[in-house]
C-alpha cells in the first residue's frame, strides 16, 4: 500500500509517497496550463477571421444570396457587392440595427452585424424593393 490511499486510483502501477504523488500532480498541473495557455496562443494567432464572413453581390434583380444562413449570438461580416449603378442599388438598409449604408458600383462595403436572438432580420435597398434576409439560428 501507498503511504496514503487515496493516490491509489491515480496511479495504480506505481506505489508513489505522498510527497511523490504532490510534485507528479505538480508537474501535471503545469503541464495542463501550458496546454491551455499554449492552445489559447495558437486560437489567437489563427484568428484572422474571428467571425464569419458572407459576400452579398447586388444588381437590379436584388440581392445575391437574398437568404443568409448564421448562427445566433456570433458576428457575421456582411461584404456588399454593388454591381451596377442603378438607382436601387445606391444603399442597404439594416433596419434591426439601425444601418443604413451607401453601396459604391464595384466596390466592396463590409458591414458587421450581431444577430444576437434566433429569428429573421431583413435587410433591404432605400426603398425597399429589394430585399434579403439573414436566418440567425443555433
Ligand atoms: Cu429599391
Amino acid at each position: 500500500m501507498p503511504a496514503n490511499g487515496k493516490e491509489d486510483g491515480l496511479v495504480p502501477a506505481v506505489m508513489l509517497t505522498g510527497g511523490q504523488a504532490l510534485v507528479v500532480m505538480a508537474v501535471s498541473l503545469t503541464a495542463m496550463v501550458a496546454a491551455i495557455i499554449f492552445t489559447i496562443y495558437l486560437d489567437h494567432k489563427n484568428q484572422v477571421h474571428p467571425f464569419p464572413v458572407v459576400t452579398i453581390t447586388m444588381d437590379a434583380k436584388g440581392f445575391h444570396p437574398a437568404i443568409l444562413h448564421v448562427k445566433t449570438g456570433q458576428p457575421v461580416e456582411l461584404r456588399f457587392v454593388r454591381r451596377e449603378g442603378g438607382f436601387c442599388t445606391k444603399g442597404v438598409v439594416l433596419s434591426h440595427w439601425g444601418i443604413d449604408r451607401s453601396l459604391k458600383v464595384g466596390q466592396v462595403t463590409s458591414i458587421v452585424v450581431d444577430p444576437l436572438k434566433p429569428g429573421g432580420y431583413p435587410f433591404h435597398c432605400r426603398m425597399g424593393c429589394l430585399k434579403g434576409v439573414i436566418w440567425a439560428g443555433t
